[in-house]
């Protein structure tokens, strides 16, 4: 586990800016570390650049995901009080604030591209890439813990917590911590008629969060509603991802969470087999095939503007 150790300089420029100092942590980490690389693929990387994002853990928008998700759904400082009284053993602590650190993983535009090819399942890279990627997702949101506990800040990633869980609901499933609503609360993105993410960077991207008892300055949230990012809800065409969703799961009334979960956990079990190709690995392949080879994959997709005439 990568662990970070600070210097008087380092402390300075932490006290000084901490976001920037956090950004710039993890954008060297996602460009630097060994993890972030497709081993299987002449060790390219395996995420792009990343998007950091912050929002203030108490913002109400946190307790309306106790009805948007699921009524376990951990507020930010419902999950870091838990941790702390749970260490120090103490009935409870109560942090003067909480943040939430949101971080988006841009795919590789190669992955992107062969996973647009593909029409039934995944491509060995975009497999590779949901694996691969998640450890690394997982180790970078580690180092992030221990920056902020070396600067003598407590922080916790929720996924990676013992308090996480995924809920079975009879028309899906939702966990008790949603990274893409983290990541709508720090202003990365909207969902979409597939229900996946839009950022910047587009939506084949993996996401990751922190939350921690620092404060720091929320990200301006440049949207109005949750589905602004998505040409469907805007202009009432698209539904380019219906069409590629290799187990009928997208329709226009949106995203059937059971077909899909059956599309990549049944349908696609002969990736495993050897049907498509040698070296699948992970208990699924991955599809995502509803994030490739669509207007959205690595951009907020342009609305056409209607062109004037000139007289
Ligand atoms: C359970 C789960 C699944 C389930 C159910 C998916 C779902 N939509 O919930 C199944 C197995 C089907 C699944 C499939 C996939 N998953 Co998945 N999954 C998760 C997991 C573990 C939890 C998701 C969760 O809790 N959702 C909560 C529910 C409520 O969210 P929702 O239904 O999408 O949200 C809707 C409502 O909130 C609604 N809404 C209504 N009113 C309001 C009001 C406001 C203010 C807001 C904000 C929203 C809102 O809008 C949303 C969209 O309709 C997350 C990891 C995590 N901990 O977050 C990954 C995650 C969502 N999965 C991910 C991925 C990549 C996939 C797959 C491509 C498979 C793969 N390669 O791993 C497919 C894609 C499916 C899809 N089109 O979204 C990524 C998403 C990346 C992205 N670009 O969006 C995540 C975030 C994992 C990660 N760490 O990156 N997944
Ligand atoms: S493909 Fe079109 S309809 Fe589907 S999520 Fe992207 S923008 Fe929305
Ligand atoms: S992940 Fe695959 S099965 Fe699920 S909605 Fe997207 S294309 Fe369909």
């Amino acid at each position: 586990m990568n662990t970070f150790s600070m210097d008087k300089r380092t402390q300075k420029l932490f006290s000084r800016d901490p976001e920037i100092f956090i950004e710039r942590a993890i954008k060297d980490f996602v460009r630097l570390s060994p993890a972030n690389r497709l081993d299987r693929f002449e060790n390219e990387p395996i995420f792009e650049k990343p998007l950091v994002g912050f929002a203030d853990g108490d913002d109400p928008l946190f307790r309306e995901y106790k009805t948007v998700v699921h009524e376990n759904h951990f507020l930010p400082r419902e999950i870091l009080e838990l941790y702390l009284s749970q260490k120090t053993k103490s009935e409870i602590i109560r942090p003067e604030s909480v943040s939430v650190i949101s971080i988006v993983f841009p795919v590789n535009k190669k992955t992107i591209k062969t996973n647009a090819m593909e029409k039934e399942g995944p491509s060995l890279r975009w497999n590779h890439t949901r694996w691969k990627g998640q450890e690394f997702i997982n180790e970078l949101s580690n180092y992030l813990v221990s920056i902020l506990e070396s600067m003598g800040h407590s922080a916790i990633a929720p996924e990676l917590s013992p308090f996480y869980k995924i809920i079975a609901l009879p028309d899906g499933f939702v966990s008790n911590w949603s990274q893409r609503h983290a990541a709508y609360a720090a202003g990365l993105g909207t969902f979409s008629l597939n229900d996946g993410f839009i950022t910047a960077k587009g939506m084949a991207m993996r996401c990751g969060s922190v939350v921690t008892n620092l404060k720091l300055k929320s990200s301006a949230r440049l949207y109005t509603n949750y589905l602004e990012n998505c040409l469907f809800y805007t202009t009432g065409k698209c539904g380019k991802c219906i069409r590629r969703c290799p187990g009928g799961a997208i329709s226009e009334r949106g995203h059937d969470k059971i077909k899909c979960f059956e599309t990549v956990f049944e349908k696609q079990k002969s990736w495993f087999e050897g049907a498509h190709g040698s070296g699948f690995i992970g208990s699924y392949a991955g599809c995502g095939l509803c994030q490739t080879g669509v207007p959205c994959a690595n951009r907020i997709p342009e609305k056409k503007r209607i062109r004037k005439e000139t007289v």
